[in-house]
């Protein structure tokens, strides 16, 4: 991460990574969304499910595809975990959510997994989200949505309900516009949702969430054997929570 990113993540919560995939990779995880996942959405305007990692063995690739994996070590530490994964695929005028998650556990002391901290110069999250976006989101198209700086509120309880269900448009309340290809970091401590989706076109993202190497959000853990070639570092970053003698997940591979 370059210095500025660090600066704009600390201050924001959130980070917008530019081209993290190719255009072929756009286009491969495109066609296999196409292939794999039913057409038919629910009532609410919606499909995708989760594990979007057993898709296709392609799909592994995006639990650490090289564009990400310096964030991922700069933001959870050497020993980041894949906790799980899913995608949200919309069409116009899809609408479910509202604004939710912010660092309960700071604000009420109460134990969570939803954190940040600084300190000596490192930054460390709780769960944090890495969203591919197969397609673009333009000024006014809804998606991803999130308070910028909440991550470091006092008050996270505050926000009113009628600005959380979206009814009060309100100005702290952000939109970030991306392309296809880029990747959207964010720490379930900053206050985020998903607004209703307004563009032409259906929104695809696919969202890996990662833990910390000791912590998991997740009730379910990934089962190694239900995957096809997963390489040794991946190996590492699917496996269970532990502390004792959990080596750094991105290493030099032994011969
Ligand atoms: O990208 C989005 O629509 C937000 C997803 C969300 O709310 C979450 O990851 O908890």
């Amino acid at each position: 991460m370059t210095p500025e990113e660090k600066f704009m993540f600390d201050l924001e919560g959130y980070l917008i990574v530019k081209n993290v995939l190719s255009q072929d990779e756009i286009d491969r995880l495109n066609e296999i969304a196409d292939r794999v996942l039913p057409k038919e959405y629910n009532d609410k305007g919606f499909r995708g499910g989760s594990r979007v990692s057993q898709w296709d063995p392609f799909c592994q690739n995006l639990f650490d595809h090289p564009n990400i994996v310096p964030y991922l070590i700069e933001l959870l530490g050497p020993k980041f975990r894949a906790d799980h994964d899913y995608a949200i695929f919309m069409k116009k005028g899809a609408q479910r959510g509202h604004l939710h998650g912010g660092d309960i556990e700071y604000a009420t002391q109460r134990a969570g997994d939803h954190w940040y901290k600084y300190r000596d110069g490192v930054m460390r999250n709780g769960l944090t989200v890495f969203t591919y976006n197969l397609a673009p989101a333009k000024k006014g198209a809804g998606g991803f949505t999130c308070i910028p700086g909440s991550h470091k509120s006092n008050l996270p309880l505050n926000v009113p309900d009628e600005v959380r269900s979206f009814e009060r448009p309100a100005h702290y309340v952000a939109r970030p516009e991306v392309e296809a290809g880029d990747v959207v970091i964010f720490t379930e401590a900053l206050i985020h949702g998903t607004s209703r989706w307004n563009a032409d076109h259906e929104r695809r993202s696919l969202l890996f969430k990662f833990s910390p190497g000791h912590s998991s959000w997740s009730q379910n853990y990934y089962n190694l054997d239900e995957f096809e070639g997963l390489t040794e570092q991946q190996k590492r970053i699917l496996a269970p929570p532990s502390v004792g003698n959990r080596p750094d997940s991105v290493q030099l591979e032994t011969a």
